[in-house]
């Protein structure tokens, strides 16, 4: 079997239509959507193209679908990424949010020539757990404990990577619609018989004028940061890791006070 990964395509329509335009001739069984398809410009026609793969599609949730869903059910608008989650949940139709609530956070596939891969969203235990490029192989090898498939993908950091600690080789599969990359593009991959992690470019000021004519909460600010231009893995992966390890901290001392 050969998959298509597709993660943390944040609603960015032209980027996943570039992507599917090269799935066509990909020759690829299933494809599996890794979480944060939404929150993003385009909720609602994004969510259209992923159901158009029908039983070929395998769709775990990130913390963006999470922070949609419960988005649809507050109604402060603390900061803006509350915000853009809110004006998604208001473009979805009921039906489409239902289904936000059925996926589930990991999915195993037996993949030709890679054997069984767990998909999930942040790390097999949590959809906002972060692994970045500069993450300790200590920090990681904690993280994989228990994990007994010899393949896990995961997203959530926007940027790709191919690592292994112990037995484990851990993949991140890039980000369609929000990449922290070397250069501009739709970032992917494809699993079987080996790993391709793939790039698909794209008309970014087509794409950059699409986005900035929808209704979405600070919609030129997302075209400009992540369509005309992008920051690169090396400038991110720190401030990342130092929120990881900030966290790992937190739950240390409130466990202790416990
Ligand atoms: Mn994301």
């Amino acid at each position: 079997m050969r998959v298509a990964v597709l993660f943390d395509i944040h609603g960015n329509l032209p980027a996943l239509e570039a992507v599917l335009g090269e799935i066509e001739g990909a020759d690829v069984d299933l494809v599996v959507c890794g979480g944060d398809a939404v929150p993003g410009p385009f909720p609602c026609e994004t969510l259209s193209l992923l159901r158009g793969f029908g039983a070929a599609l395998r769709y775990v949730h990130g913390n963006g679908e999470r922070n949609v869903l419960r988005s649809a059910e507050e109604t402060a608008s603390e900061d803006q990424l509350a915000a853009q989650a809110r004006w998604c949940a208001e473009q979805l139709s009921p039906e489409e949010l239902a289904c936000l609530v059925a996926l589930p956070a990991t999915v195993t596939l037996a993949v030709d020539g890679l054997g069984d891969v767990l998909f999930c969203h942040g790390t097999p235990r949590s959809d906002e757990e972060i692994v970045t490029l500069v993450t300790p192989d200590e920090r990681l090898r904690a993280i994989l404990a228990g994990v007994r498939e010899p393949v896990v993908v995961a997203g959530h950091t926007h940027s790709q990577l191919d690592r292994t600690v112990g037995a484990t080789r851990f993949v991140n599969g890039g980000s369609i619609g929000m990449p922290y990359e070397h250069e501009q593009g739709a970032y992917w991959a494809i699993l079987g018989p080996d790993l391709e992690l793939r790039r698909t470019t794209y008309d970014a000021q087509r794409a950059a004028d699409r986005i900035r004519a929808t209704g979405f909460p600070d919609a030129p600010q997302f075209a400009e940061e992540y369509v005309l231009s992008y920051s690169r893995p090396d400038e991110t992966a720190p401030f990342f890791e130092e929120m990881a390890v900030e966290r790992d901290r937190a739950a240390q001392s409130a466990n202790s006070e416990k």
